[in-house]
């Protein structure tokens, strides 16, 4: 069976570019995964269709109501019969990482709430009871950008999903440093050499050279990682 993603949204026009193309879209075509999108607009019920309300007590922005969001998860979820895991993309969510990522891969049914310019009634977050997430320290107009990081982060970790070689395995992330640099003919572009280790057909010294690489970058760019990296590598002896 695919992993199916129900994705509510305001704006389901977003996101067919997004998982039509490359590999959220292999994995569709080969069967792996389905997206199933639902308008939360079309759950509506009264004349202007709406699907938000100004806040009790004042203040600005609207808040998106309680009742089209209730009705458009009980119209996803009785769609199919697995016990879907809730999702709703909030900036107050616990932050995305690639943690999270594994562990929302190895789930039969995701449904995904994202919202779009405001915050939810909380009736929303402790009626459902969703798992709440964001991407990160930054503002966006919608959870549904949210929603498509997170999609596409989950599908490539899916078997079958990537190539053998594309080894998904040992990227950054998997054992906590950034990449080593990388580099592609011509052996000289406008007088920037490729390091000449690479060149030399030293495997060995080509393997070191790259950790070492990975190391002096992660310390300078990324010292949460590094902290992380040290206290690792002090645990295991
Ligand atoms: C006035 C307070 N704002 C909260 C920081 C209101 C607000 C801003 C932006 C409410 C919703 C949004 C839209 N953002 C998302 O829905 C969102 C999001 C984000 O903005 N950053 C990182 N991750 C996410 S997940 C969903």
């Amino acid at each position: 069976m695919p992993l199916r993603f129900d994705i509510l949204t305001l704006f389901p026009e977003m996101f067919a570019p997004i998982l039509g193309t490359s590999i959220p879209k292999r994995a569709a075509n080969k069967g792996l995964v389905e997206y199933c999108l639902t308008n939360i607009r079309d759950l509506s019920t009264d004349a202007h269709k709406s699907v938000d309300d100004r806040p009790f007590g004042g203040g600005p922005g609207m808040v998106m109501m309680c009742q089209t969001i209730f009705d458009a998860v009980e119209h996803a979820e009785r769609q199919d019969p697995r016990v879907a895991t809730r999702i709703i993309l909030s900036p107050q969510g616990r932050v995305f990482d690639q943690a999270l990522a594994t562990e929302l891969a190895g789930k039969d049914r995701l449904l995904l709430i994202a919202g779009h310019y405001e915050g939810f009634d909380e009736r929303i977050i402790d009626g459902l009871s969703p798992m709440q997430v964001s991407i990160g320290d930054y503002v966006l107009s919608g959870g549904e950008l949210a929603a498509m990081v997170v999609i596409d982060a989950i599908v490539r970790l899916l078997p079958g999903v990537l190539g053998a070689d594309d080894g998904a395995a040992d990227e950054t992330f998997a054992d906590g440093l950034i990449e080593y640099p990388q580099y592609t003919r011509p052996r000289d572009f406008r007088g920037m050499p490729v390091p000449e280790v690479l060149l030399s057909g030293n495997h060995k010294a080509i393997a070191a050279w790259r950790l070492e690489q990975r190391k002096v970058r992660t310390e300078q760019r990324r010292p949460d990682l590094w902290d992380a990296f040290i206290r690792k590598s002090a645990e295991e002896k």
